[in-house]
């Protein structure tokens, strides 16, 4: 099954071990590579705390990760275990999904161990140490949401003999990249992809273009995403236990045959059964090329 993350290795790189761990070699990061760090940290977090879910910050806190400079995952590790048995590890970069898989079913986060130059704060292509640790990590503090990953992994490694990644791809996408979460009458953030950008920390709650839609598994599962931009359509969940119970009750077997027979729908798709929470105008993705 050839991997479709994109411009993943198909191969640990030399020096990276057979489950594609790096070290991290914090000691080797510069004075520089800490300030962008902490200019990053501190331009989110402010922004953060009335938008994203209660169980982010509050991450953000038990993990301290408010210390000055880009965190030791062996530090880091002997938190996160303590709280819900994860630990993170340095990866060189995209794992193909077995690999990754595998390591969120054993409960180790990979991140990358890179962060981007100074003048690349608002966009990169590949996750840095600041999405991964700051975007990711906080929430594997959160007991629910540590079982959900974990589940998650454990279903894509059963639905490794099906030709189903990319359902399961949008799962995560639409969640844990990319998920909004009610809280009371509002509605808060918690995908990495979201929290870890400046722009569409805003975009995601305030812009009047994107749908914000009820999630549903099957939905989700059926709806493709993009990779380069803001998303059209925002999901939104009632709660981790929610999530947690929609994944595990769901037997992916038969739901992959029912997948099969279903058409993918667009990024901007909004269907009759739907439950919207707000329809968007799609003005932002409109005025893209
Ligand atoms: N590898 N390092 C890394 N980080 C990711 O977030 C990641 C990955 N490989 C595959 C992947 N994400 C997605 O395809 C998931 O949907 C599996
Ligand atoms: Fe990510």
């Amino acid at each position: 099954m050839p991997d479709d993350t994109p411009n993943a290795l198909h191969r640990p790189p030399p020096g990276a071990a057979a489950d594609w761990t790096i070290p991290q070699d914090w000691a080797r990061y510069t004075e520089v590579e800490h300030a962008t760090w902490d200019r990053l940290f501190a331009r989110q977090v402010e922004m953060l705390q009335p938008r994203a879910s209660t169980a982010f910050l509050r991450g953000v806190d038990v993990l301290r990760l408010s210390r000055p400079g880009i965190p030791d995952f062996e530090e880091l590790s002997a938190r996160l275990k303590d709280l819900t048995g994860w630990r993170v590890v340095a990866v060189p970069g995209l794992v193909p999904d077995e690999g990754f898989f595998r390591h969120l079913a054993n409960r180790t986060f990979v991140a990358g161990r890179f962060i981007r130059r100074p003048d690349q704060l608002d966009y990169l292509e590949e996750p840095d140490v600041f999405h991964d640790v700051f975007g990711h990590v906080p929430l594997l503090a959160d007991p629910v949401f540590a079982d959900y990953l974990q589940a998650y992994g454990e279903g894509g490694l059963r639905s490794l003999k099906f030709d189903s990644l990319d359902h399961l791809a949008r799962l995560y996408w639409y969640t844990v990249e990319f998920g909004l979460i009610r809280e009371g009458a509002d509605l808060k953030l918690f995908g990495a992809g979201i929290v870890s950008s400046f722009g569409e920390s805003r975009f995601a709650l305030d812009s009047p273009s994107p749908n914000r839609i009820g999630f549903d598994l099957r939905r989700v599962m059926r709806t493709r995403y993009r990779i380069d931009d803001f998303q059209q359509t925002y999901f939104v969940i009632d709660s981790f236990e929610d999530l947690l119970a929609q994944t595990l009750e769901t037997d992916f077997a038969p739901l992959y045959g029912e997948l099969a027979t279903l058409s993918d729908l667009a990024p901007e798709a909004v269907l009759p059964t739907d439950r919207v929470i707000q329809r968007g105008d799609q003005s932002y993705a409109g005025a893209r090329p």
